[in-house]
């Protein structure tokens, strides 16, 4: 054997391997190696395939780095038209739903009770964007966006990025032509680690896992979109020649087999009361999910049954999306004040508009400080994106810059201590690494007043008689700040 057949038959092997690893770890969750056993054979395969470019395909696991950029995306013409979703609010929305799907299909209850109870998919409903992929004798061709539904844009080198998409299929039997449709979209890990990332090298920094995720798909240069941490979701199919299982979960079931990742929660629900406990369930641990979503999924199983439905517009007549109570809602900045903390920290805080955020009136939101301010470029008069994740406290998300009035204002830090009017002053933050001293960019205002302000003072005497502390015993928040605003005592002491 030739040195070169040696290569390539090595390259192969790593190959197969790296896929079958990737396979396990993306698609079944079961990682069968360690990170170093893995980077170990990708480093193998890398040094190999760049003493032999011409043994390079664009299937090996190492093409993931994104090729050239583009000037502009092509058109993709989807043959199957893509859906988008019809959405139930109310529980009352989703038992409509249920009996239109009954009656289309024969089974519907009469005056005396309920018909057969029909059999659902259920998923979660990702935050992200629907993209189709199409793969050809088990290679992934072409990538492509919704769009409109029929047109999409051609963002096959950037999909070709997403460490979970396969290049390559696993296993055996697929069909020729297959396109599989799914959600691209960002972890809340991911998310948190680029915004931390883009603040530091002064890049834009993104309001929510969805804006990042698109921000990162719709880059004309790939090597940006391989740099950020995307994922896929499949959800259905688009073209496909030859014959899949028959129903829903068997059909998801099939594509996992062949190395698609699908949801971890698909589940399949037997009437619509079924449904109603799924969505609660999910309902209940979506802070505890690693990604966005914004409510679940729920399709009619038997794909005949699907046929028999059919669709109107864009929207299926066998699936619908019930959503969650928004986590985000625009509202107006009304005005900034500041508060001033146990050791005199001033921080700004928004007076918002009120506005129902996932069930609840927020009115105020925290700002941090200064330096979140200048990140955000809020002003006063803004519409603001307010986010109120479970029991967090309200955030400022972004401005809506469209949406600035023409008599907006800045915020301003004050000079004076807003309780007791001491001079307040910047300190900046300062970060030890290693003993050796090293200036961070934040910075944090402090009222002088130390026990002389009001503020501080409160603060000072609750954390003295805490729990972790001094642990009196029924000398509450209240108590203690009618006790210093009556003047009946000055100091712990
Ligand atoms: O997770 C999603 N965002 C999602 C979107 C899930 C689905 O099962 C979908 C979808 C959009 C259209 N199904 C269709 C038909």
């Amino acid at each position: 054997m030739t040195e070169a057949s040696i290569a390539a038959q090595r390259i192969e092997q790593l190959r197969a391997e790296l896929d079958g690893h990737n396979y396990r770890y993306y698609v079944l969750d079961e990682p069968s190696v360690p990170d170093a056993e893995y980077d170990r054979l990708f480093r193998e395969l890398q040094a190999l395939e760049a003493e032999h470019p011409q043994l390079v395909t664009p299937e090996s696991p190492t093409q993931r780095v994104g090729g050239e950029a583009l000037a502009a995306f092509g058109e993709v013409r989807h043959e199957v038209p893509m859906l988008s979703l019809g959405n139930a609010f109310e529980e009352e929305d989703l038992l409509a739903f249920d009996r239109s799907v009954q009656s289309g299909l024969g089974l519907a209850g009469d005056l005396f009770g309920g018909g057969v109870e029909v059999e659902y998919s259920c998923e979660p409903k990702l935050d992200g964007l629907a993209v189709s992929l199409r793969y050809e004798n088990g290679q992934l061709v072409r990538g492509a966006t919704r769009g409109d539904g029929s047109t999409g844009e051609d963002i096959s080198s950037n999909v070709r990025t997403i460490r979970n998409v396969p290049l390559k299929l696993q296993g055996e039997g697929w069909p020729q032509v297959l396109e599989v449709r799914g959600e691209v979209f960002m972890p809340k890990s991911g998310f948190e680690e680029l915004n931390v990332r883009q603040a530091e090298s002064g890049g834009k920094t993104f309001a929510n896992p969805r804006n990042a995720a698109a921000g990162s798909l719709r880059q004309l240069d790939p090597k940006i979109t391989a740099s950020r941490p995307l994922e896929f979701c499949c959800y259905g199919v688009g073209q496909v020649s030859g014959e899949l299982p028959a129903t829903q979960v068997g059909m998801l079931e099939q594509l996992k087999a062949w190395g698609i990742p699908i949801s971890r929660e698909l589940k399949l629900a037997k009437g619509v009361q079924a449904c109603l406990d799924y969505y609660r369930d999910i309902g209940e641990r979506r802070m505890g999910l690693p990604y966005d979503i914004d409510g679940v999924v729920f399709k009619v199983n038997t794909i005949e049954d699907q046929q028999q439905l059919g669709f109107r517009a864009r929207t299926p007549h066998w699936a619908i999306a019930h959503k969650f109570p928004a986590q985000e809602e625009l509202t107006e900045l009304l005005d900034v004040e500041f508060q001033v903390g146990r050791t005199g920290a001033v921080t700004p805080v928004a007076r918002l508009k009120p506005v129902k955020v996932a069930g609840v009136m927020v009115a105020n939101a925290t700002l941090h400080n200064m330096d979140e301010v200048a990140r955000l470029g809020v002003m006063i008069g803004d519409t603001v994106i307010i986010r109120r994740a479970g029991d967090v406290i309200p955030q400022v998300m972004a401005v809506v810059p469209e949406r600035r009035p023409a008599d907006a204002r800045d915020v301003q830090i004050p000079e004076n201590c807003p309780v007791c009017g001491s001079h307040v002053e910047r300190t900046q933050l300062v970060k030890r690494s290693k003993g050796k001293e090293t200036f961070s960019e934040g910075s944090v205002y402090r009222c002088v007043g130390r026990l002389a302000c009001g503020a501080q003072l409160k603060q000072a005497i609750i954390h003295f008689v805490s729990r972790r502390a001094m642990d009196i015993e029924g000398l509450g928040d209240k108590t203690i700040e009618q006790l210093v605003d009556e003047q009946l005592i000055a100091s712990p002491a």
